[in-house]
């Protein structure tokens, strides 16, 4: 019955304007479904939200994506052809972005109240493409005409030192599963100027405040206008927050004094801290003093730390917040006063003697609720890297492992499996996600087994096909696909892994023929300012051409980068994956999620004990998981000492060093670049900050374990299965759920 309806939306109609029939189909039937309401509601305010395509999650989540797709059959039409149609915002960057995005899927699917609060970036993070073997960012415009955005008419004047803009609200409807629903509220300036950008770079005007504030996310931020840009972002994303739940709290009924029973915001990072200060600043424009004030922001405020890399913590000058803020900086110093005089600890402090504002710090003193992401992460924050503040607010630190959303990374990118798991296990596993356990029971089913096999064998040939139409790229479908997809980050260790392809490669050449090809995918974005990362592309694009020149090892071994990746490429990228590389250097990543979404649809991970991999690793136990490498307390003491020594492993071992020595070698120069791999050359010879050697020897032997094991096809398809059956804790809807019972109390 529906079906006809759809049919009688599309009929005779072009892709383009199906795709918008159907955007539209998704905004009428959110809004007759009605917003979540109640007395108190969560502000969860992230300078991220790498929300990916919607329509076909809204059509998911509104129950009717199987009607749509029907309909569209009938008309000869795959759905995948309308999805290819729709932008995908680039809100984000990496984990923490798509992390909020699983979130407000979450909050809404359980029937919490909830908003999420960030910025319309109209070019957002930029797109990547490879020239010379080079990424080069380009601008990457999303929104169209028509789009996901609605327009409100809600605006505030925000004013900086030295100059005011007036701010726009738009918002994306976020729609449960199977339920009502909340609001992505985004705000942009209303002079933003989009023709200041040029087609073929993402320079422009850093200085134009009112034109460039809502140009682009995270702008380079290697110079002086680049940091205050940050700066006038976050405090314009901050400011309106606070007008808006001050707003919203007195519609309801709140006199202020009764606020944090109308409100609770949730702080992504430290990048929403002004919120703090701001909403201290408003609320005495409204008569409350400042003690109280501070004691009502300070009930309502809840933070979540995503990293222990101390250059991610941020740190801006006095100087700079006088420039823009300067409103704030008398209530920041009150602040920090409140706690020099409280205690005789300068690691403490907010304001250092360097003249520096410690964000972290004042969301640590002025929050009711601290929480790290992962059981281990939070460990750390605890036991050494936030120490000092764990020992006085014991009580204010919590762990929420990080998850993810099984509509998006299962339902929606993994139809054949979802199905298949419905047909065995029901599909009461939807909304509860432990009930994934029950496929425990099949695992001496060899019918089963095989049928997991073959869904795997079929994602992987669709994305062969997938990856031929988007980049003219040929992957063997029966090679294992070892794939490793993540922002770059030395700590991440991509360069480990590039290490090993090199280590293959040679093994090859030596006549060392692997049983079965394999293929190597990366995929990942480079800061712009991160010069090593954008060496380790390089470096990384440099070994795929010199074997793919390399007849005699092109059949066997195949190393892919792919452009731009993004969640549509996660999309199709993690249901075709065998193994998922999860190998960061212990204690370095906080949770990584990217791991659940490969666990999730049957990758089998290998990893080094960090991060969520440490749950993982508990949940599937030791049979189905391969793990190496050095644990976290040993690294934490390495960086203690300061006695880990790069140069002495590549001394002590020539097998080591040929690997390294590789990445200036004649063949890579007749492809790269001298200045790029050279550098890269020398920094893991003479620094290698994140110890890429100190687990090189280790890695490789897993790794060659890994892909024994592999041909043993049976004991493969079980790993699989346990892998699925264990996914159920991942799900961002346990994470919501001890948020909300732990911390919101909504
Ligand atoms: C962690 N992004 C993952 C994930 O909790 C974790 C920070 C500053 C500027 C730009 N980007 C960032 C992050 O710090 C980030 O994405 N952190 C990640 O958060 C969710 O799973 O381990 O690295």
């Amino acid at each position: 019955m529906f079906k006809d309806e759809v049919k009688g939306l599309i009929k005779g109609k072009s892709k383009e304007e199906i795709y918008i029939e159907l955007l539209r189909l998704t905004k009428r039937m959110a809004e007759e479904k009605g917003n979540i309401e109640s007395k108190k509601k969560l502000y969860y305010i992230s300078a991220e939200f790498l929300i990916g395509k919607l329509l076909s999650n809204n059509l998911i989540n509104l129950g009717i994506y199987d009607d749509v797709k029907e309909a569209l059959l009938e008309e000869g039409i795959n759905i995948s052809e309308i999805e290819e149609i729709e932008n995908e915002p680039s809100l984000g960057n990496g984990g923490l972005g798509r992390l909020a995005a699983c979130f407000l899927d979450s909050i809404a699917t359980l029937g919490l109240c909830g908003d999420g609060v960030g910025l319309n970036y109209h070019d957002g993070l930029f797109k990547q493409e490879f020239r010379d073997n080079l990424q080069k960012e380009l601008p990457n415009p999303w929104i169209e005409n028509e789009s996901i955005l609605k327009k409100t008419d809600i605006s505030y004047d925000i004013n900086f030192g030295n100059c005011s803009v007036k701010s726009v609200l738009y918002e994306i409807d976020v729609i449960g599963y199977d339920n009502k629903k909340n609001t992505l509220k985004l705000f942009d300036v209303e002079s933003v100027d989009e023709s200041i950008i040029h087609d073929d770079s993402i320079d422009f005007n850093k200085e134009d405040i009112k034109k460039n504030l809502t140009l682009f996310l995270y702008p380079d931020d290697s110079d002086d206008a680049g940091r205050l840009l940050r700066i006038y972002q976050q405090y314009f994303m901050v400011s309106n927050a606070a007008h808006i739940i001050i707003d919203e709290a007195k519609a309801k009924g709140s006199n202020l004094h009764d606020f944090y029973e109308y409100a609770v915001v949730q702080i992504n990072d430290t990048h929403p801290t002004m919120v703090i200060p701001e909403l201290i600043r408003l609320l005495g424009e409204q008569g409350i003093d400042f003690d109280e004030a501070t004691d009502i922001v300070s009930k309502m405020c809840a933070y979540t730390n995503h990293t222990i890399l101390a250059e991610a913590l941020e740190k801006w000058p006095i100087a700079y917040l006088e420039q823009v803020v300067p409103m704030l900086m008398p209530i920041i110093r009150k602040l920090d006063e409140k706690i020099k005089a409280k205690y005789d600890d300068k690691r403490l402090s907010i304001i250092d003697d360097e003249g520096r504002v410690h964000m972290a710090h004042i969301d640590i003193h002025y929050c009711y609720s601290v929480n790290g992401v992962a059981a281990l992460h939070t460990d750390i924050l605890k036991k050494s890297e936030l120490k000092v503040f764990a020992d006085i607010y014991p009580d204010k630190f919590n762990n929420k492992t990080n998850g993810i959303t099984f509509r998006r990374w299962l339902l929606h990118c993994n139809h054949e499996l979802t199905d298949f798991i419905t047909e065995k296990i029901g599909d009461g596993f939807k909304k509860d996600a432990d009930e994934l356990k029950k496929l425990e029971s099949f695992l001496g089913d060899d019918e089963v087994l095989s049928r997991i096999d073959d869904i795997k064998k079929n994602k992987k040939n669709e994305f062969v096909a997938y990856i031929k139409n988007k980049e003219g790229v040929d992957i063997n479908p029966d090679s294992i696909f070892d794939v490793q997809v993540k922002r770059l980050h030395e700590y991440k260790r991509q360069q480990m892994n590039l290490l090993y392809a090199i280590y293959k490669y040679k093994q090859i050449k030596a006549g060392n023929i692997p049983k079965r090809p394999i293929t190597m995918i990366f995929g990942a974005k480079a800061a712009p300012a991160y010069t090593i990362a954008k060496d380790i592309i390089h470096a990384i694009i440099c070994l795929s051409k010199v074997i793919e020149n390399d007849p005699q090892v092109r059949d066997h071994l195949k190393v892919v980068m792919l452009e731009n990746y993004n969640v549509t490429y996660a999309e199709k990228v993690i249901p075709a994956a065998d193994i998922s590389e999860q190998i960061s250097l212990a204690s370095k990543e906080a949770s990584g999620t990217g791991n659940m979404k490969f666990m999730l649809n049957g990758a089998i991970t290998l990893g080094t004990l960090d991060g969520a991999n440490v749950e993982i690793n508990d949940f599937v136990g030791n049979d189905n998981i391969y793990i190496f490498g050095k644990k976290s307390d040993e690294i934490i003491e390495h960086y203690a000492k300061a006695d880990y020594c790069s140069e002495k492993i590549y001394d002590d071992n020539p097998e080591i060093a040929t690997l390294v020595d590789f990445l200036v070698n004649k063949e890579m120069l007749k492809v790269g670049k001298w200045d790029n791999l050279s550098r890269l050359y020398m920094e893991i010879v003479n620094k290698d900050w994140f110890m890429a050697l100190i687990d090189i020897k280790e890695y490789i032997e897993t790794k060659e374990k890994v892909y024994a094991d592999y041909e043993d096809r049976k004991s493969w398809e079980k790993k699989m299965l346990v892998n699925i059956a264990n996914a159920g804790f991942f799900s961002s809807d346990r994470t919501i759920a001890q948020y909300n019972d732990d911390i919101w109390h909504l």
